[in-house]
């Protein structure tokens, strides 16, 4: 058996938590370490999430984890939501995945654009897990840019009637509800983008798996379809206006993946380390040669690099002072950042790293999701380049 996870944390950052971060932390990192750790390399293997662990997540209260305990959830601060961020993709993408999408991705919208009746209906029934969300914006021809977004939202005297095709949804075929982003006006009209709660068993509403994925492989992704899909007039989140909408609710999500990137390094990092120190070869552990030193002292500074970036940037959210911009910094630096100390421990592993028995390679292939999802690298970039010099590349 595996030893259990001793943490990274070479500039003593535990000192930063508080109690309450740290016993987050720590229950988290121990329910990761006993029901994800045994499992999840198979589960990768096999290609299907494992959802015997979502009534676990619920009760450790991981759903929606930073809003009011008025509607059920735990009501930690942004610093706790983070760390559980960080332990579940220590553990593998795929179940950070599910809960930054049923967390950040559904039940935010609820829990900001929705009426008092929506939030009360679905909000606790999501923290404890009966009830599984899927958000739906990127469409087959629209996913860097959303705003070309071709589905639409008709009114009836009785309510909506949807029309149109959502591309890459994770959680889309296990889910109960989607929230879907529809024009309700002009097909260039942006500004009349407002979100939909659709439950998926409404006539109309199909969603099939993508199939062939080599990435998030314990994770399931889907293709959505709505073809004349009635839903009341109750299904709008009232108050959603406009595109930025659904980008308040990336800004979430991709805080959440920022602490998330540095959980899949330390996993990684942690599994070099202890490989570096036992794989003897040429009379030594291959720990003592030069260029697996430089290797192990780069992985090292660049997660410390990225878990004090990730703290200030908690702490900047729990004052309302953090920034989208502040946002894509980070999801871009801690994403990119994982992803090279996910190869370096692949390589430094030699042939056993590319076994699913060991953690490296399935990080590198999610990473390479994750770098991709939630504004690509080049997005954040763009998104970074405007804001220091005022010009927007996309327009
Ligand atoms: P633009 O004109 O820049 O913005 C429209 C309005 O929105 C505001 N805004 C934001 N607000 C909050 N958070 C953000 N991140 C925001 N970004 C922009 C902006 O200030 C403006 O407000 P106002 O008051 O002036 O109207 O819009 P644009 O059409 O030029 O687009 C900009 C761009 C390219 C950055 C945006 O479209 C973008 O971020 N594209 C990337 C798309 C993306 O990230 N898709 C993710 C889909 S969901 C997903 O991947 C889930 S994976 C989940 C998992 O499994 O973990
Ligand atoms: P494109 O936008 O076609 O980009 C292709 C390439 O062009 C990229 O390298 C990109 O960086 C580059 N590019 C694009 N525009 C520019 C530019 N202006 N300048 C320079 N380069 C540019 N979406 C959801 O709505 N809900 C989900 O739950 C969800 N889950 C996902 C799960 C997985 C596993 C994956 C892989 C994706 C998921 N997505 C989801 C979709 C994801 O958000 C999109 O894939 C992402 O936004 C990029 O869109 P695209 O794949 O169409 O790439």
């Amino acid at each position: 058996m595996a030893p259990k996870f001793q943490g990274v944390d070479f500039y003593d950052v535990d000192a930063l938590l508080s109690e309450e971060e740290r016993a987050v932390r720590d229950t988290v990192r121990a329910w990761v370490d006993d029901n994800v750790i045994p499992v999840i390399g198979e589960a990768y293997v096999a290609g299907h999430f494992p959802t015997q662990l979502v009534p676990g997540m619920a009760e450790l209260g991981l759903f929606g984890a930073n809003l009011p305990e008025e509607y059920g959830c735990a009501g930690l601060d942004n610093v706790a939501y983070g760390l559980i961020m960080q332990e579940l993709e220590r553990g593998d993408s795929g179940l950070r995945s599910f809960a930054s999408v049923q967390g950040a991705l559904v039940m935010y919208p609820i829990y900001t654009f929705g009426s008092e009746e929506q939030k009360k209906q679905w909000l606790p029934q999501m923290a404890s897990g009966k009830v599984i969300g899927c958000f739906g914006l990127t469409e087959p021809d629209f996913g860097s840019n959303p705003s070309g977004m071709l589905t639409l939202a008709r009114e009836t005297k009785a309510g909506w009637v949807l029309n149109g095709a959502k591309m890459w949804i994770t959680n889309g075929s296990t889910a109960h509800v989607a929230v879907v982003w529809a024009k309700t006006g002009a097909i260039d009209d942006p500004e009349s983008i407002r979100g939909f709660l659709v439950p998926t068993n409404t006539k109309g509403f199909s969603a099939k798996d993508q199939k062939g994925k080599l990435s998030l492989r314990a994770s399931d992704t889907s293709e959505l379809v709505l073809q004349d899909v009635h839903v009341p007039t109750e299904a709008l989140l009232p108050q959603s206006a406009g595109l930025k909408s659904p980008l308040l609710c990336l800004t979430q999500a991709r805080y959440g993946i920022a602490w998330g990137a540095v959980g899949a390094a330390m996993a990684c990092y942690d599994e070099a380390v202890s490989y570096a120190k036992n794989r003897l070869m040429f009379g030594k552990p291959i720990g003592g040669f030069q260029l697996q030193q430089a290797r192990l002292a780069e992985m090292l500074t660049e997660i410390t690099k990225a878990q004090l970036l990730c703290l200030q940037l908690g702490r900047l959210k729990d004052q309302g002072k953090a920034t989208p911009q502040q946002v894509s910094l980070a999801k871009r630096n801690n994403v990119n950042m994982a992803t090279e100390v996910a190869r370096e421990t692949r390589r430094l592993l030699g042939a056993n790293g590319i076994l699913a028995e060991y953690q490296a390679m399935r990080h590198l292939a999610n990473l390479e999701s994750v770098y991709t999802y939630e504004g690509t690298h080049d997005i954040h970039t763009l998104i970074l380049g405007q804001e220091i010099t005022g010009i927007s590349a996309f327009g």
